[in-house]
């Protein structure tokens, strides 16, 4: 039978199940990532689980995320992760070598393998061919011990892509273009696969900038064909060994295929605060802008920056604008730095940032209040920056660049439009110096593992209780993100002490949920998130599902749920609840009492019965879970079940 590339990298993996559109199946992973602001809790849950030794054949710990340092626990982490990776046979990138996606695309990702990372835009590596995935942390634990990761088979939308971009129109457009097809919700269970002439124009880290925006479609990943140019990509990372072509069968099938002509394509922004509210520059110029900000997975490459420092070199940028520029890798940075590019950069204005997430996570550059901030990364969520009052447009560097120099929005294309589109060539050779990954000893050495203060457990939970007897903790409305559920930027730093990072649940929502939680739990309560349409979004922090079962938090009940929160609800022992009827979220209101009378048995079959006895309605609930979803929830979480059987085998 003719087959996709994501059914031929799928099925190359499959280690359980049928490949069926819907079923769940456990594929072997081939490799796994962890950044530092989920790989504490990650690796915590690695040795509570008992493993001896990872069994991938590569996995790498990178350090982007939490390199403030404003106090002992960004410091503490990282001294935690270097010895845990010494032990356990995991590469150690240390802080300043750059961002987990761009380093693994240049350092570590093949074509034709299956990554796992506890980051959601781990699907970056789909630019080389992989079918790269994002999930929460204790999945990437059980991967590296070598157990499946299970997903839903996916359906799989083509994306055909044909003609060739023009001048000032770049890969962030497509993307771009691709969430205003398909939006960022309802897309759950979805692969997306590109393919078409088009694909030959569009160089490796273009192909990355696509796929690690993907993310904010909702899909389980994003994946493009491995050719001529993956070759030349990987053999000026001087790691051609790894190359395999990876091609779609002429006559393959797809669920949806999706017609995009690039030479059509104008320049973009995804404007506040979602990046599905994507509008034309154009439609949107004049807007003045106080903020500019280059960088992040989505955008940072060699190329990226080169195009940045061809726009400005020896111009200044407009004297009320801010830009800040942050390399996605020390390669990059090193190779624009030697070439002169940097001070091109510098020179026009620039402040130059560490090699990190930064910007992108909130936790530095929160822009002025009330102002408007143009960025290159992937998410502009309400709040995200640290300041709520500010709006923020994501663009494409060439439109970031073209921004801070006009000081307002613009379409790159007019702006720029006396100006020669800057060429940049693919280097035959990019610097390579491996010296900033700390391998991990060939033999079994004694590693004693560094525990700061900031290092806390992974904490326990109790089994599924037999009934539910609850109260509506929160209301909330759609598209909530996991950023909303748990903020990031200088909360971050608490992401390995959770009862203290449970203190900002919700915080940007409600700052008494935490407490009230607390004091529900405290007397015996059960407390029951309430959601609209693809509730936990965003990013794949499994703290969103770890901080809401320490305050007592059994279920979740909304319209819809996304893939990765819905897997992190299970791995901590809370149902994912959908209703029924969706018209049944309008009944239920904050501090409602509710009761599920046999939860058990209704979890079982996938139906539950939810009487409000604040109302005297009863409402139907559908919990769509495989047979090892309902185990796992029921033991009250995976390492709740692990634990069990290791005992009872
Ligand atoms: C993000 O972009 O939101 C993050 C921070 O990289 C997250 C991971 C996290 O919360 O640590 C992600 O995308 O998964
Ligand atoms: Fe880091 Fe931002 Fe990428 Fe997340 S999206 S990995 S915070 S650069």
């Amino acid at each position: 039978m003719p087959k996709n590339i994501v059914q031929k990298i799928l099925d190359d993996h499959l280690v359980e199940g049928q490949p069926v559109a819907g079923l769940e199946v456990g594929i072997k992973i081939d490799q796994t990532l962890t950044q530092d602001a989920t790989g504490t809790m990650a690796y915590l849950q690695f040795e509570a689980l008992g493993f001896e030794k990872v069994k991938t054949e590569v996995s790498v710990s990178y350090v982007d995320h939490n390199t403030i340092q404003d106090g002992f626990e960004n410091a503490d982490d990282h001294k935690y992760l270097e010895t845990v990776a010494q032990k356990y046979g995991i590469c150690f990138s240390r802080p300043g070598n750059g961002i987990c996606h761009q380093l693994h695309l240049e350092r570590f990702g093949c074509p034709g393998k299956t990554l796992l990372g506890s980051d959601s835009h781990t699907p970056t590596g789909g630019g080389l061919g992989m079918i790269a995935v994002g999930a929460g942390g204790l999945d990437v634990a059980v991967a590296m011990g070598g157990g499946p990761f299970y997903l839903s088979y996916p359906k799989v939308i083509k994306i055909d892509l044909q003609g060739k971009l023009s001048p000032w129109v770049s890969a962030k457009d497509v993307v771009l273009k691709v969430l205003e097809i398909l939006s960022t919700k309802g897309n759950v269970g979805v692969v997306v696969e590109y393919g078409g002439k088009g694909v030959e124009t569009l160089s490796v880290p273009e192909r990355a900038t696509i796929a690690n925006m993907g993310a904010e479609l909702g899909v389980t990943t994003s994946v493009f064909p491995s050719d001529n140019l993956t070759r030349a990509f990987l053999k000026a990372q001087g790691r051609d060994g790894c190359f395999k072509p990876v091609a779609a069968d002429d006559d393959a099938s797809y669920d949806r295929i999706i017609h995009v002509d690039l030479s059509a394509l104008e320049p973009l922004a995804a404007t506040p605060h979602s990046p599905g509210n994507v509008k034309r520059l154009a439609e949107i110029a004049g807007t003045k802008v106080q903020q500019v900000c280059i960088g992040s997975c989505t955008n940072s490459s060699y190329r990226d920056l080169m195009l940045v420092a061809g726009i400005l070199r020896g111009k200044k940028i407009a004297p009320h604008v801010s830009l800040a520029l942050a390399c996605g890798s020390r390669q990059v940075l090193e190779m624009i730095g030697r070439n002169g590019a940097l001070a091109d950069i510098i020179s026009a204005g620039a402040r130059v940032m560490e090699n990190a997430c930064g910007f992108c996570i909130g936790n530095s550059l929160a822009p002025a209040t009330g102002s408007v901030s143009v960025r290159t990364n992937n998410r502009n969520f309400f709040g995200r920056t640290g300041t709520e009052s500010a709006q923020v447009f994501l663009v494409s560097p060439e439109a970031a660049a073209a921004c801070a120099l006009a000081g307002e929005l613009v379409d790159p294309a007019k702006f720029l439009s006396g100006q020669k589109y800057p060429v940049v060539d693919m280097p035959d050779k990019f610097l390579i110096d491996d010296s900033l990954i700390v391998r991990p000893p060939e033999k079994t050495a004694k590693v004693e593992i560094v525990r700061g203060p900031n290092i806390g457990a992974p904490p326990s939970n109790d089994e599924y209780p037999m009934a539910l007897s609850g109260v509506v903790a929160i209301c909330l409305k759609d598209k909530v993100t996991t950023d909303d559920i748990m903020p990031a930027g200088s909360r971050m730093k608490y992401r390995s002490n959770i009862p203290k990072y449970a203190e900002f649940v919700f915080e940007r929502e409600d700052k008494t949920f935490p407490s009230r939680a607390m004091e529900n739990k405290k007397k015996g309560l059960h407390n029951i998130i309430v959601a609209g349409e693809s509730y936990g979004q965003g990013s794949s922090r499994e703290h969103a599902a770890i901080c809401p079962m320490y305050l007592g938090v059994k279920m979740v009940v909304a319209k819809s749920i996304e893939r990765i929160h819905k897997a992190n609800l299970v791995n901590f022992g809370i149902v994912p609840a959908l209703f029924a009827n969706p018209a049944d979220y309008e009944s239920i209101k904050q501090g409602d009492l509710l009761e599920v009378k046999d939860a058990y048995t209704g979890i079982e079959k996938g139906e539950l019965s939810l009487a409000n006895s604040s109302t005297g309605a009863v409402i139907v609930l559908k919990v769509d879970l495989s047979e090892r979803q309902k185990q796992i929830v029921l033991a009250g979480g995976l390492i709740n079940l692990t634990r069990s059987r290791t005992k009872a085998g």
